[in-house]
């Protein structure tokens, strides 16, 4: 149903969910998203209490969650019950995706009995938000910096889609195009209008899958202004405050970088404040790059892209350092232990970077979806599906293990319908060609202008870099397809039909293949995966002596389960050659590196506190496993930067 019937930008926009049958390794994932994810996530929302919230026919439940307080120690204007609604959009996004994969007629009878309290609570004009509706009726539209509601209708709206696009049932899309429309009649530059955007972006990408889906230009329209309202003087949230009667200056975030505010958008040159509030404004703003050809805006992000990537994320992908903001702090202020890169951003970074492939291949992109997929983000689902991170440092020294629930409940939600949607960040549509960006275990089924171009990926990817891609047509057709060569591989190779191509110069770092395609081609693609060992910018003091091992799309740790404790004791050689691997059982096979290493060891101690007398060093393996998998055999240390002798 994702085709548009406005007429084209020129760009590359994602496949829907179900265009993409996923096996091998993201099938098992998103089997045990299906199998468990989905129902435990409902489960917890309604022990959460949030259903009461929702369905106008239950009494109106009290408050339940804690009022965040303000520098002065007075409770401040907002809970994370005000965004409940969003997290149970989330839920329904990734149901929407799991029924898709396998019926469930249980949890298909109790996601349509959400969608039902929905349509039943939605009010005459098409207003839309339980917290607003039932808790503190009479005050919505009046907070828009602090109380998420316009992020709470993105979040459904895309769950609208999703569940249409799943189940071909239409009723939560009917409900959020009325609500759309709502938000279209009070948003905007007209004097009867409100000149407004919201506090945590997510609407303006939200409105672009929404006018995607339904061919409705008003959307991608009311999404620019979004954009573009952004930051503009005077400021929305300055004058709204006036009209509450309260100072702006007693905000307990004191700035307006927290939410990306500070500044119209294209003027913006470093990715500052809240992590997911800007990684989903870049989203939106890419959408709308690619939506309108909008140069200016692709050229801010690509500054911003280049500030991000260079000097503020982990090399697991994951982004934001700070608990206070829940975000950037310094440059290069990448500590370790206490690193919040919480799941949610490094999705969000994902999205972001799966956004800029809009305006064409473009592998600096596709290299940091992948590696913040494979790595920040997947961390935080546990293998069987059951248990999650919110915050993914990369050391722990044994106390830090997955939730089955979080007081805030973004994340588990946010990971799983990611999970579950994996097949639409894998490939790029255009009207005449197909990027494909993720290797995987597949067949997609993707609709250029003129041709159903059918493209079965055969691999073990991750665990080995070769991919066998058979192109199925029901005719013979030219079209341009692109195949990413990740960074991190040196030698690639391809042949087509058994022909060796030669590689030469590539585009973006990717291979450009325009031809006249038959049916029953084959290509094999190449991508060996040296184990490498990565060093960090001089000014990362946290990685300093240190390297992080890595191997294809993964990043690697130590686990005390493998090492024993005191992973600080380990010391790498200078060059990883040596390195084997093997696969781990109890993992689900996945492989292991073992390195030979050394280990300090320290016996002539006696609990002193400092002594002359150096350790002793003792020649160990280590053993190091993706850091994805982490936190799923017994607790214990982790370690990403091991120390290295040079
Ligand atoms: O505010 C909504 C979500 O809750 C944010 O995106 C997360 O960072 C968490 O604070
Ligand atoms: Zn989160």
């Amino acid at each position: 149903m994702t085709s548009l019937d406005l007429p084209k930008a020129s760009g590359f926009r994602p496949p829907a969910v179900p265009d993409v049958e996923v096996r091998g390794f993201w099938g098992d994932r998103m089997d045990a998203v299906a199998d468990r994810t989905a129902m435990i996530l409902y489960e917890r929302c309604v022990a959460a209490g949030m259903f009461d919230q929702i369905d106008p026919a239950r009494p109106v439940p009290p408050v339940k969650m804690p009022w965040h307080t303000r520098a002065d120690g007075k409770p401040d204007t907002v809970n994370v019950q005000m965004f409940w609604d969003s997290d149970v959009a989330k839920v329904i996004e990734t149901a929407a995706y799991a029924l898709y994969r396998k019926p469930n007629s249980d949890l298909e009878a109790k996601i349509d009995a959400i969608i039902d309290m929905f349509a039943r609570l939605q009010q005459q004009d098409g207003y839309l938000n339980s917290w607003f509706i039932r808790m503190q009726p009479g005050q919505r539209w009046t907070n828009l910096r602090d109380c998420h509601e316009l992020y709470c209708a993105g979040h459904l709206m895309e769950a609208a889609v999703a569940y249409y696009d799943a189940t071909s049932k239409r009723a939560l899309l009917d409900v959020m195009c009325r609500y759309a429309d709502h938000i279209d009649r009070m948003f905007g530059p007209r004097a009867d209008q409100k000149p407004g955007y919201c506090g945590h972006e997510e609407i303006e990408l939200a409105l672009i899958r929404l006018g995607r889906a339904t061919g409705q230009q008003r959307y991608l329209d009311l999404a620019r202004y979004f954009i573009d309202a952004r930051g503009q003087q005077p400021h929305y949230f300055d004058v709204e405050a006036a009209k509450r009667g309260v100072d702006p200056a007693g905000w307990r975030h004191k700035t307006y970088q927290y939410n990306q505010s500070h500044l119209p958008v294209r003027e913006q040159t470093k990715v500052v404040g809240h992590a997911v509030r800007a990684m989903y404004l870049y989203s939106g703003m890419a959408d709308v790059a690619t939506e309108f050809s909008d140069d200016s805006l692709t050229e801010t992000l690509k500054g911003l892209w280049e500030d991000l990537t260079s000097k503020q994320m982990y090399v697991t992908g994951g982004i934001g350092p700070a608990a206070s903001n829940e975000g950037f702090t310094e440059y290069y202020d990448l500590p370790n232990e206490s690193a919040y890169a919480e799941t949610c951003a490094a999705v969000a970074l994902m999205m972001w970077a799966s956004r800029m492939l809009g305006r064409g291949p473009d592998r600096q992109y596709a290299d940091v979806m992948e590696q913040a997929l494979y790595n920040g983000a997947l961390a935080g689902l546990s293998i069987n599906g059951t248990r999650f991170f919110y915050d993914n440092p990369l050391e722990s020294r044994g106390g830090h293990h997955r939730w089955t629930w979080h007081r805030c409940p973004c994340c588990p939600p946010n990971i799983a319908r990611t999970v579950a949607a994996i097949g639409s960040y894998m490939y790029g549509v255009s009207a005449d060609g197909v990027a494909v960006h993720l290797y995987g275990e597949s067949t997609a089924r993707l609709k250029l202008s003129s041709v159903l171009v059918t493209l079965t990926q055969h691999t073990t990817y991750p665990a080995d870099g070769r991919v066998k891609i058979g192109v199925g047509l029901e005719k013979a057709a030219t079209f341009a397809l692109a195949l990413r060569v990740p960074g991190w591989c040196d030698t690639p190779s391809l042949t087509l039909n058994g022909e060796v191509v030669e590689l030469g110069e590539m585009d973006g770092g990717y291979i450009r293949l325009n031809r006249a395609w038959q049916d029953g081609d084959v290509l094999i693609l190449d991508l060996p995966m040296n184990v490498r060992a990565l060093h960090a910018h001089p000014a990362v003091k946290a990685d300093l002596g240190r390297v992080a091992v890595a191997r294809g799309p993964l990043i690697y740790c130590a686990e005390e389960a493998d090492n024993s404790a005191e992973l600080n004791a380990l010391i790498l050689p200078p060059n990883l050659e040596a390195a084997r691997t093997s696969p781990v059982p109890e993992l689900g096979g996945a492989l292991a590196i073992l390195l030979p290493a050394r280990r300090e060891e320290w016996r002539h101690r006696d609990g002193k506190l400092y002594d002359t007398r150096p350790p002793d060093l003792a020649d160990v393996t280590a053993r190091l496993i993706p850091y994805h998998l982490w936190d799923n055999r017994a607790p214990g240390e982790m370690l990403v930067w091991i120390r290295s002798s040079r």
